[in-house]
C-alpha cells in the first residue's frame, strides 16, 4: 500500500520581551509563515524563557498576549499550525526538570549566551539563566521535532538539545528524535543601527538602535536617517562596513533585491538617498503586520479562542513524550 509521505515537523519560538524587532522578523518570524505549508509547524511564545531576566507583571502579561497577536499578524495561521503560550503547557517545564537532571554542569557553563546574559544582567545572575538551555532541549524534544530554524546565535543550544537526547537515549533506549538545525532559505543577522556590531535586540536601552516591527513609517524614517554608516559615500557590501552592510541586508530582506541590484540602484547618490529609501521600503514592507496587528488586539476573544486550542492541541501532543520519559525513568504513572 502506499504510504502518504508525513511532513517533517518544526518547533521555533519566540520571547516575549517586547515588540519585535526588525531582527527577529528577518532572521525569524518572516520565514515562520512560509514554511507552514511545507512542515508541520508548532510556533510558541517562550514566557518561560522570558523571566530568566527580571520582568515587570502587568507589562509582561500585556507583552504575553501582544506577541502572540504579533505571531498571527506576521502570518501565522492557528488553523495550519500550533500557536501556543509555553507556561499554558506543563508539561515543558516538567520536562525540564527531568532533562536538567540528564544536562552536566560543564555543559552549561560553556554556553555563550548565558556568559552574555549573566555579564549584561550581573545584579541577577539565577538558576534559570543557567539552566535554560535544558528547557530549550525540553521545548524542542517534547515534540519530537524533525527540524529546529536556527540562526547563527542558536547553533550552540541545538547541538546541546542533541547532546541531551542522545545521552538520554543511550540510558533508555530511543525516546527521543535527534532534531536537526534548519537554515531558512531567506534570514540574515540584523544588526544595531547604533552599533552595526552588535546584533539588534528588543531589550536594547536606545531606542534609535533599533525598529520595531510596530513602528510607525515617520519613526522608522527618523531611525534609519539617524544610523551609525562611515565616513565614504558608496553604498555597496564590503568587509570594513558593518553600517552600510546592514542596510543593504535590511533593504535586500523587504524589496528581495540582491546586493549587485541594490549598488547599482545607488550608484552616484549620497547615503542620505539610501537611508530614506530603506526606511520607506521598511515601512511599506511592514504596513500589513501593523494594521493586522491592530484588528487583531481589537478582537480579545479571537486571540483568547487561538491560545486556548494552542494549549490543548501543544499539551495533547507533547503529554506522549513525557509519559514516555516519565515511564523510563521510573516514576509512577
Ligand atoms: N538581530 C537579529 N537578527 C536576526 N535574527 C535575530 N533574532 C533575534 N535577534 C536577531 C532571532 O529571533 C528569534 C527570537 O529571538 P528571541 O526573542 O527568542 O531571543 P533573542 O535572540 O534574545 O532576541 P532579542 O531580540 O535579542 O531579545 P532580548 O533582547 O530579549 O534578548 C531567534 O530565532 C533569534 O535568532
Amino acid at each position: 500500500m502506499e504510504q502518504q509521505q508525513k511532513k517533517k515537523s518544526i518547533l521555533s519560538g519566540i520571547q516575549p520581551t517586547g515588540v519585535f524587532t526588525l531582527g527577529n522578523y528577518i532572521g525569524a518570524v518572516k520565514n515562520w509563515a512560509p514554511m507552514q505549508d511545507e512542515f508541520d509547524c508548532a510556533y510558541m511564545i517562550a514566557d518561560l524563557h522570558a523571566i530568566t531576566v527580571r520582568q515587570d507583571p502587568k507589562v509582561f502579561k500585556q507583552q504575553i498576549l501582544s506577541c502572540y497577536a504579533l505571531l498571527l499578524s506576521c502570518g501565522i495561521d492557528p488553523e495550519k499550525s500550533i500557536v501556543f503560550i509555553q507556561s499554558q503547557n506543563k508539561n515543558h517545564a516538567q520536562l525540564s526538570w527531568v532533562l536538567s537532571c540528564y544536562t552536566q554542569f560543564g555543559e552549561l557553563s560553556r554556553m555563550t549566551q548565558f556568559k552574555d546574559k549573566s555579564a549584561k544582567h550581573a545584579d541577577n545572575v539565577n538558576a534559570g539563566l543557567f539552566t535554560y538551555p535544558s528547557l530549550m532541549a525540553a521545548d524542542i524534544l517534547l515534540y519530537q521535532a524533525d527540524l529546529v530554524p536556527v540562526g547563527a546565535d542558536q547553533t550552540q543550544h541545538l547541538e546541546l538539545t542533541r547532546n541531551i537526547a542522545n545521552r538520554f537515549n543511550g540510558i533508555y533506549g530511543n525516546v527521543f528524535k535527534i532534531p536537526e538545525g534548519y537554515v531558512p532559505k531567506a534570514g540574515a543577522k540584523i544588526m544595531s543601527l547604533a552599533d552595526p556590531t552588535k546584533k539588534m535586540s528588543k531589550s536594547d536601552e536606545n531606542p534609535n538602535a533599533c525598529i520595531l516591527i510596530l513602528d510607525e513609517k515617520d519613526q522608522i524614517i527618523k531611525k534609519f536617517k539617524r544610523a551609525v554608516t562611515d565616513s565614504e559615500m558608496e553604498v555597496c557590501y564590503r568587509e570594513g562596513k558593518d553600517g552600510i552592510n546592514n542596510l543593504m541586508t535590511i533593504y535586500g530582506a523587504v524589496t528581495g533585491k540582491s546586493m549587485d541590484e541594490i549598488t547599482a540602484e545607488f550608484a552616484g547618490k549620497g547615503y542620505g538617498d539610501f537611508k530614506v529609501a530603506v526606511g520607506e521600503a521598511v515601512a511599506d514592507h511592514l504596513r500589513p503586520v501593523r494594521e493586522e496587528y491592530a484588528r487583531l488586539m481589537a478582537d480579545k476573544a479571537y486571540l483568547e479562542s487561538c491560545y486556548r486550542k494552542g494549549a490543548e492541541l501543544s499539551e495533547r501532543i507533547s503529554r506522549r513524550t513525557l509519559e514516555k520519559v516519565m515511564k523510563k525513568v521510573g516514576f509512577i504513572l
